[in-house]
């Protein structure tokens, strides 16, 4: 049986930095039918064609996040012409399996590994007969009216180190680039703009060994100097970083890896940013959100604009770089409220700033919003207009404001690119003597580096 697995992505990004979502489904597939073959492409649907006309997969896997689906639509037209069965998968779909299109086949809800699993199980013996898969937990599918026809959601597999670590040697990654980890799954917050709670429903962590195990993994096969914990919430269990640190303190080689990892100011105490000093953590990513306590009290529980503050100063204290990602335009939000964050941003020790505005994604409190508001209409939906992140066409984003005119927002939303962009630019030339050195040391490792920064600069960090 012939997997292609596909995440969705502009031509820009044709099989850079994959998200692990993937990496996992292949590795747990692979370990349970050992004569599967599979291969993991990122792009847009031409690169897609290409691929299928090489590869000639029996079953085509589309990974998309909602501004993408347009495109995911296309890939599941293309693949499903030309004889592979679709199945399609992750946020978006999980969020609104309604979506979903004549081309594809199945849809699965959720977690993917054990769902994805039975399908190929399924498939060996059934192949496209899509009534063999409705007893399957975890999917979706249209019958030969058209209905929608929904299986009982998928339990959560425990514990999560069953899963083998993601298939890297299938995700295109250059020698020397900066690898992400994944060490947990879900968040026990629930901010109004995140799709994430809602699908994890809960939390779940590999344990220290499986994460330590996997940085062993990940050095020795990628010869990287640099790991992004892409967690939504790397620190939530302190006992396991104390563990992590505890083991990693036992790898000598594993001592000159630097890691980003995500954290939460309320979380945020010298204890930790010791700790995590220790660990050689170089910089801790905070969802800082707004520096008004109102906008925050809405957009995020549990934390206060004063735990922000204090948060970057007691980070930038123990030498740790500070990356903040705030949002602008809730729908209550003042300019006096944005010039606080907007000053805050401007004055405070921040490495990195990046503001966006506030989108109404699938399965968040602000998309029930929004279709209240009846700023978007569920039954014609532009996905396009669900960038996050669109600095060429801003103006086609979905304003939730209430208490400005939209190019009042977006004018503002600029002076914070501005913002960005000189922090980016000052960092970068903060950074020459380093890439110098290390060039001469690792020639290789390093152009793998700059060639990663100039594509993480065009694809931006969240
Ligand atoms: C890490 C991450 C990134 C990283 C990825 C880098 C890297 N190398 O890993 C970067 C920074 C590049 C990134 C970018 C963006 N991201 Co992002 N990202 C995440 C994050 C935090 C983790 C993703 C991950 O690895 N999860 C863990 C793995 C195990 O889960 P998974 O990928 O979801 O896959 C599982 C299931 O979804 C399912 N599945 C997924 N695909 C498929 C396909 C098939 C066929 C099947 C059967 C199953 C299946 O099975 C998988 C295994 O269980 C998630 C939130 C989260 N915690 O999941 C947001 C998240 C996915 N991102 C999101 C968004 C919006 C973006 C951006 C569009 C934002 C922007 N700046 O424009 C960009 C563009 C994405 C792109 N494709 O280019 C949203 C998507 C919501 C939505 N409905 O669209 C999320 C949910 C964040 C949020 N809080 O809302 N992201």
């Amino acid at each position: 049986m012939r997997l292609l697995l596909v995440e969705t992505a502009p031509s820009s990004q044709r099989n850079s930095r994959l998200t692990a979502g993937l990496g996992y489904i292949a590795s747990y597939v692979r370990h349970h039918i050992p004569d599967v073959v599979v291969q993991i492409i990122k792009g847009d649907p031409d690169w897609v064609r290409e691929n299928v006309a090489d590869f000639r997969p029996d079953i085509v896997g589309i990974s998309t996040v909602s501004q993408y689906y347009p495109m995911a639509v296309r890939i599941a037209d293309l693949c499903h012409e030309r004889g592979a069965f679709v199945v399609i998968g992750g946020h978006h779909l999980s969020a609104l399996p309604e979506s979903m299109t004549s081309s594809m086949d199945i849809g699965v809800v959720g977690e993917g590994e054990d769902t994805m699993l039975d399908i190929c199980r399924v498939f060996s013996n059934h192949g496209a007969q899509r009534s063999a898969y409705v007893e399957l937990d975890g999917v979706v599918l249209q019958d030969k009216s058209g209905e929608l026809l929904r299986s009982r959601r998928r339990a959560l597999h425990k514990p999560l180190d069953d899963f083998p670590f993601p298939a890297r040697d299938l995700m295109h990654i250059q020698p020397g680039e900066s690898v992400g980890m994944i060490t947990s799954r879900g968040c026990s917050y629930g901010c109004v703009f995140c799709a994430s709670s809602a699908f994890w429903q809960s939390i779940r962590f590999h344990s220290a060994e499986y994460v330590v195990a996997e940085i062993k993994q990940i050095v020795e096969q990628h010869h990287t100097s640099h790991i992004y914990m892409w967690d939504d919430l790397f620190v939530a269990d302190r006992k396991r970083v104390e563990r992590i640190l505890a083991l990693l303190q036992q790898e000598p080689r594993l001592r000159r890896i630097r890691y980003s990892v995500t954290c939460r100011a309320n979380l945020a105490t010298d204890e930790l940013a010791r700790l995590l000093k220790e660990m050689n953590v170089v910089e801790a990513m905070f969802g800082l959100e707004s520096m008004s306590p109102d906008t925050l009290a809405y957009l995020k529980p549990r934390v206060t604009v004063d735990q922000n503050r204090e948060a970057v100063d007691v980070f930038h204290r123990n030498g740790i770089r500070v990356t903040g990602f705030f949002v602008i335009g809730s729908p209550q939000e003042t300019r006096e409220e944005i010039e606080q964050t907007l000053h805050f941003v401007r004055t405070a020790p921040l490495y990195r700033a990046e503001a966006y505005m506030l989108t109404p994604l699938p399965g968040t409190v602000v998309w029930n919003y929004a279709i209240e508001r009846g700023l978007i209409d569920p039954e014609h939906v532009d996905w396009e207009r669900l960038y996050i992140d669109n600095p060429e066409n801003p103006e086609n984003g979905i304003i939730l404001s209430e208490t400005m005119e939209p190019d009042v927002l977006r004018d503002y939303w600029r002076k914070f690119q501005r913002v960005r962009r000189r922090k980016d630019r000052i960092n970068l030339l903060a950074r020459i003597p380093q890439h110098i050195t290390h060039l001469i040391r690792s020639p290789f490792e390093e152009l793998a580096l700059v060639r990663e920064r100039l594509r993480t600069h065009r694809q931006g960090h969240i």
